[in-house]
């Protein structure tokens, strides 16, 4: 693997961008668009089913000259091949990082340690297929000889919010005789209200963990085996209601799931980066496996044009740049994503992991602390235009600065009339309006008196990125937006020269966590050795759980 030592901060590509900055971080995008009106045109990119218009940015043509350059100083096409040849690029766990080997197609090679891993992704999509066919079809049929009608999925994490939120965005592709549910957290009101009204005869649960440890999901699949137990009255029906996704086959058997219900996946898939593996069996049972390969060849159109694409006309890499240019030199804590689509209303939640625990990170993959850069952003947001109605406010006219991507569609999911129109209306206009503001001036020939025109003047100048999607949302085009959003978080973390695959920063409260435990059930008064807050909170939680 190359890499180019040292910290990116002190390169020469780096201190351009920050003398670039000075010079440019007082220009209006009303300045920019009037100098240069081809500017909406130029600044675009059309890839595959996108056409993405980063125009509404506080950059020039130079500024993305000097960020391809900082990313041919840190390699990044080096990193982007170490990464799709399968290189230990995940150094803090010495593992290879080959989501997209989990989109190959049949036949092609690629390599973990000298043994080609593509048949065995096809051999398990294979089986899903096999399964998902017959759970659809009625041929799998629950313990009583009743057809499964609820398919619940147990996980957390990655094991989680990637099928949840592609269940969500295509639910329009879904089997509508059957009910689809997630249940992540401990909380038993997760699991209380995805049963509630359900025949545990007719009820499917899919157990998803890498591990096959993680508290909360079993913790969750226990409770469902004995809600599925106590109504079927036989431990037999276990292997009809059950079936697991793990890469742990020990654990998978002494939870009395039988392997040959066990659907794999490998170690060098990460777990945010994993509802394209076995872990989207539950997808694959909505939308069917023709469904879910269309998907897969989305990912994978995605994935070869990241890898091939010149810098300049390469997607990913162009939106980790312009996230980069925010974040490091203009400031930005945050990065909202605006999906106008109602179906995409868990994108951001899924996004929100995908960077922040790829991307929060403040050791370099080497080891040395990261002191005077900044690594990834805060994301956050939700579906247009419900978010207008709410914190929009803050983005017009607060103080932050707040990078923004707006996700269009030139078609609807429904045709009903003038719905579509009004909310791509409303998505352009925002971009508009953030952008281009509305002057002092402007407001006072509208007659609006003195006292009134700073609380109606809106600066502009907030950056936007406009998605437009050229059609409505399908299994493939949710292929190539979640591939876009991998490798630029890949992109962003290798510049930054951080590990994007591990997540140490959630170790901490687990193991905490597991101490408490015994101190919150103990009906004998605890030995408590936590600081005066924890001990005191324990305290009271007991006082209050007794009352
Ligand atoms: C994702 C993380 C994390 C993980 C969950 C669930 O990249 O590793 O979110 O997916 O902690 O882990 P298991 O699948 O092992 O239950």
């Amino acid at each position: 693997m190359s890499e180019t030592n040292g910290t990116p901060s002190a390169w020469d590509e780096w201190k351009a961008l920050e003398r670039h900055h000075a010079e440019v971080s007082d220009r209006h995008l009303r300045d920019l668009f009037a100098e240069d009106p081809d500017r909406g045109r130029r600044l675009s990119l059309d890839v595959l089913d996108l056409y993405v218009d980063f125009s509404k940015n506080r950059l020039t043509g130079e500024t993305l000259e000097l960020l391809r350059a900082l990313a041919r100083r840190a390699d990044l096409a080096g990193g982007i091949e170490a990464m799709f040849r399968g290189e230990k690029i995940n150094v803090t766990e010495n593992r290879a990082v080959l989501h997209t080997a989990l989109r190959a197609p049949r036949g092609a090679t690629v390599e973990v340690d000298g043994h080609d891993v593509v048949p065995d992704v096809h051999a398990v999509l294979d089986r899903m297929g096999a399964f998902a066919g017959r759970v659809r079809s009625g041929d799998w049929r629950g313990h009583t000889g009743k057809r499964i009608r609820n398919v619940i999925n147990i996980g957390i994490g990655g094991s989680d919010l990637g099928p949840a939120m592609a269940y969500e965005a295509l639910r329009a592709f879904s089997d509508r005789s059957m009910t689809f549910s997630f249940v992540s957290n401990v909380d038993a009101t997760a699991f209380a209200e995805a049963v509630h009204g359900l025949d545990p005869a007719e009820t499917l649960f899919i157990i998803c963990s890498k591990t096959f440890t993680t508290l909360e999901t079993m913790t969750n699949a226990r409770t469902a085996r004995r809600w599925c137990l106590e109504a079927l009255g036989d431990d037999d029906a276990v292997a009809r209601h059950f079936v697991a996704v793990s890469t742990n086959a020990a654990e998978v058997s002494k939870f009395g799931i039988h392997t040959d219900n066990m659907f794999e996946f490998w170690d060098w898939v990460g777990g945010r980066y994993s509802y394209d593996s076995a872990i989207g069996l539950s997808l694959m049972v909505a939308i069917g496996p023709d469904g879910f390969h269309d998907m897969l060849a989305g990912f994978r159109a995605m994935d070869e044009h990241f890898r091939t694409a010149p810098l300049e006309h390469n997607l990913p890499v162009t939106l980790g740049l312009i996230g980069l240019w925010y974040g490091d030199f203009c400031g930005a804590q945050t990065q909202a994503i605006l999906p106008y689509n109602q179906y995409l209303w868990r994108l951001t939640s899924y996004l929100q992991q995908l960077d922040m625990e790829s991307n929060g990170k403040s050791v370099d993959r080497g080891g040395a602390a990261i002191t005077d850069y900044q690594t990834g952003p805060i994301v956050w947001g939700q579906p247009g235009t419900n978010g207008q109605h709410a914190y929009y406010q803050l983005i017009h006219q607060g103080t932050k600065l707040i990078p923004c991507d707006f996700i269009g569609f030139a078609r609807p999911s429904h045709d009903l009339g003038v719905h579509h129109e009004l909310l791509m209306a409303n998505c352009l206009a925002q971009t508009e309006a953030l952008a281009f503001g509305k002057t002092a001036e402007e407001v006072r020939a509208e007659g609006v008196p003195e006292a009134q025109v700073p609380h109606r003047t809106f600066r502009g100048n907030h950056p936007t990125t406009t998605l437009l999607v050229k059609k409505e949302i399908t299994p493939n085009v949710l292929g190539q937006l979640v591939a876009l959003y991998e490798h630029k978080v890949f992109t962003q973390g290798w510049i930054w020269r951080i590990n994007s695959f591990d997540q140490w920063g959630v170790e901490l409260g687990k193991v905490l966590a597991e101490r408490i435990v015994p101190e919150l059930q103990t009906t004998e008064e605890p030995d408590l050795r936590h600081d005066a807050s924890t001990n005191e909170l324990i305290r009271r939680f007991r006082a209050f759980r007794r009352a």
